[in-house]
Protein backbone atom coordinates (compact mmCIF):
# COMPACT_ATOMS: atom_id res chain seq x y z
CA UNK A 1 0.00 0.00 0.00
CA UNK A 2 1.19 3.52 -0.78
CA UNK A 3 1.28 6.07 1.96
CA UNK A 4 -0.90 9.13 1.65
CA UNK A 5 2.22 11.23 1.07
CA UNK A 6 3.39 9.05 -1.85
CA UNK A 7 -0.04 9.04 -3.39
CA UNK A 8 -0.29 12.87 -3.20
CA UNK A 9 3.12 13.30 -4.79
CA UNK A 10 2.13 10.96 -7.64
CA UNK A 11 -1.04 12.95 -8.10
CA UNK A 12 0.95 16.18 -8.32
CA UNK A 13 3.30 14.69 -10.92
CA UNK A 14 0.33 13.61 -12.98
CA UNK A 15 -1.15 17.13 -12.91
CA UNK A 16 2.18 18.66 -13.93
CA UNK A 17 2.64 16.22 -16.81
CA UNK A 18 -0.93 16.84 -18.02
CA UNK A 19 -0.44 20.60 -17.86
CA UNK A 20 2.84 20.30 -19.78
CA UNK A 21 1.27 18.12 -22.50
CA UNK A 22 -1.66 20.53 -22.78
CA UNK A 23 0.67 23.51 -23.30
CA UNK A 24 2.64 21.57 -25.93
CA UNK A 25 -0.57 20.56 -27.71
CA UNK A 26 -1.87 24.16 -27.76
CA UNK A 27 1.48 25.31 -29.14
CA UNK A 28 1.49 22.70 -31.90
CA UNK A 29 -2.11 23.55 -32.87
CA UNK A 30 -1.27 27.28 -32.92
CA UNK A 31 1.72 26.76 -35.20
CA UNK A 32 -0.23 24.58 -37.63
CA UNK A 33 -3.31 26.80 -37.59
CA UNK A 34 -1.19 29.64 -38.93
CA UNK A 35 0.30 27.64 -41.79
CA UNK A 36 -1.43 28.89 -44.93
CA UNK A 37 -0.71 25.70 -46.88
CA UNK A 38 -2.26 23.56 -44.14
CA UNK A 39 -5.36 25.76 -44.06
CA UNK A 40 -5.71 25.42 -47.84
CA UNK A 41 -5.20 21.65 -47.55
CA UNK A 42 -7.93 21.42 -44.90
CA UNK A 43 -10.23 23.58 -47.01
CA UNK A 44 -10.43 26.30 -44.32
CA UNK A 45 -8.82 28.95 -46.50
CA UNK A 46 -9.06 29.73 -50.22
CA UNK A 47 -5.69 30.07 -52.00
CA UNK A 48 -4.64 33.03 -54.17
CA UNK A 49 -5.39 31.97 -57.74
CA UNK A 50 -3.65 33.07 -60.89
CA UNK A 51 -6.23 34.06 -63.52
CA UNK A 52 -6.16 32.48 -66.99
CA UNK A 53 -8.35 33.90 -69.75
CA UNK A 54 -9.90 31.72 -72.46
CA UNK A 55 -12.52 32.42 -75.08
CA UNK A 56 -15.21 30.36 -76.74
CA UNK A 57 -16.40 31.37 -80.22
CA UNK A 58 -18.35 29.81 -83.06
CA UNK A 59 -15.42 30.16 -85.42
CA UNK A 60 -12.56 28.82 -83.28
CA UNK A 61 -14.19 26.90 -80.45
CA UNK A 62 -12.11 27.19 -77.31
CA UNK A 63 -8.96 29.31 -77.46
CA UNK A 64 -6.16 28.85 -76.59
CA UNK A 65 -6.13 25.14 -77.46
CA UNK A 66 -3.53 24.47 -74.77
CA UNK A 67 -3.21 26.10 -71.39
CA UNK A 68 0.00 25.22 -69.57
CA UNK A 69 -0.08 25.33 -65.77
CA UNK A 70 2.69 24.88 -63.24
CA UNK A 71 2.35 21.99 -60.80
CA UNK A 72 1.72 23.07 -57.21
CA UNK A 73 0.02 26.37 -58.09
CA UNK A 74 -3.59 27.47 -57.95
CA UNK A 75 -5.50 28.87 -60.92
CA UNK A 76 -8.84 30.21 -61.97
CA UNK A 77 -9.61 29.67 -65.64
CA UNK A 78 -12.17 32.17 -66.94
CA UNK A 79 -13.89 31.40 -70.23
CA UNK A 80 -15.71 34.19 -72.00
CA UNK A 81 -18.26 32.98 -74.51
CA UNK A 82 -19.28 35.02 -77.54
CA UNK A 83 -21.45 32.24 -78.89
CA UNK A 84 -24.22 30.00 -77.53
CA UNK A 85 -23.74 26.51 -78.92
CA UNK A 86 -26.69 24.24 -79.66
CA UNK A 87 -27.48 21.09 -77.71
CA UNK A 88 -25.04 19.38 -75.37
CA UNK A 89 -22.06 21.34 -76.72
CA UNK A 90 -23.32 24.37 -74.82
CA UNK A 91 -22.25 22.56 -71.64
CA UNK A 92 -18.67 22.19 -70.47
CA UNK A 93 -16.52 20.81 -67.65
CA UNK A 94 -12.84 20.21 -67.07
CA UNK A 95 -12.25 16.46 -66.75
CA UNK A 96 -10.40 15.48 -63.58
CA UNK A 97 -9.78 19.05 -62.41
CA UNK A 98 -13.06 20.90 -61.94
CA UNK A 99 -16.06 18.84 -62.95
CA UNK A 100 -18.62 21.55 -62.30
CA UNK A 101 -20.80 21.59 -65.42
CA UNK A 102 -21.26 25.10 -66.80
CA UNK A 103 -23.23 26.44 -69.77
CA UNK A 104 -21.48 28.47 -72.44
CA UNK A 105 -23.85 31.37 -73.01
CA UNK A 106 -23.15 34.28 -75.34
CA UNK A 107 -21.84 37.27 -73.39
CA UNK A 108 -21.21 35.33 -70.17
CA UNK A 109 -18.02 34.26 -68.42
CA UNK A 110 -17.65 31.01 -66.48
CA UNK A 111 -14.83 30.05 -64.12
CA UNK A 112 -13.10 26.78 -63.34
CA UNK A 113 -10.95 26.47 -60.24
CA UNK A 114 -7.85 24.38 -60.74
CA UNK A 115 -5.45 23.12 -58.09
CA UNK A 116 -2.53 22.00 -60.26
CA UNK A 117 -1.59 18.84 -58.37
CA UNK A 118 -0.87 16.00 -60.79
CA UNK A 119 1.10 16.38 -64.02
CA UNK A 120 -1.20 15.38 -66.85
CA UNK A 121 -3.12 16.66 -69.86
CA UNK A 122 -6.75 17.32 -68.95
CA UNK A 123 -9.52 17.81 -71.52
CA UNK A 124 -12.49 20.13 -71.69
CA UNK A 125 -15.57 17.97 -72.30
CA UNK A 126 -19.25 18.64 -72.76
CA UNK A 127 -21.78 17.07 -70.36
CA UNK A 128 -22.07 14.12 -72.81
CA UNK A 129 -18.26 13.69 -72.61
CA UNK A 130 -17.55 14.92 -76.16
CA UNK A 131 -14.17 16.71 -76.26
CA UNK A 132 -13.78 20.40 -77.16
CA UNK A 133 -10.23 19.86 -78.46
CA UNK A 134 -8.73 22.11 -75.85
CA UNK A 135 -6.63 20.96 -72.89
CA UNK A 136 -5.14 22.09 -69.64
CA UNK A 137 -1.65 20.69 -69.23
CA UNK A 138 -0.01 20.54 -65.81
CA UNK A 139 3.77 20.39 -66.08
CU1 LIG B 1 -21.61 17.50 -76.60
Amino acid sequence: MKTLKESLSLHKKFIWISAFLFVVLVGVVQVFAHQESLKIYLGISEPERERIQMEFSRQHGLLPKEVILEQGKYYQIDIFSDHTELGCMSTIYLEGLDETIWELIKGETISFKVDAKKKWSYRFLCAMHVPFFASVIIE
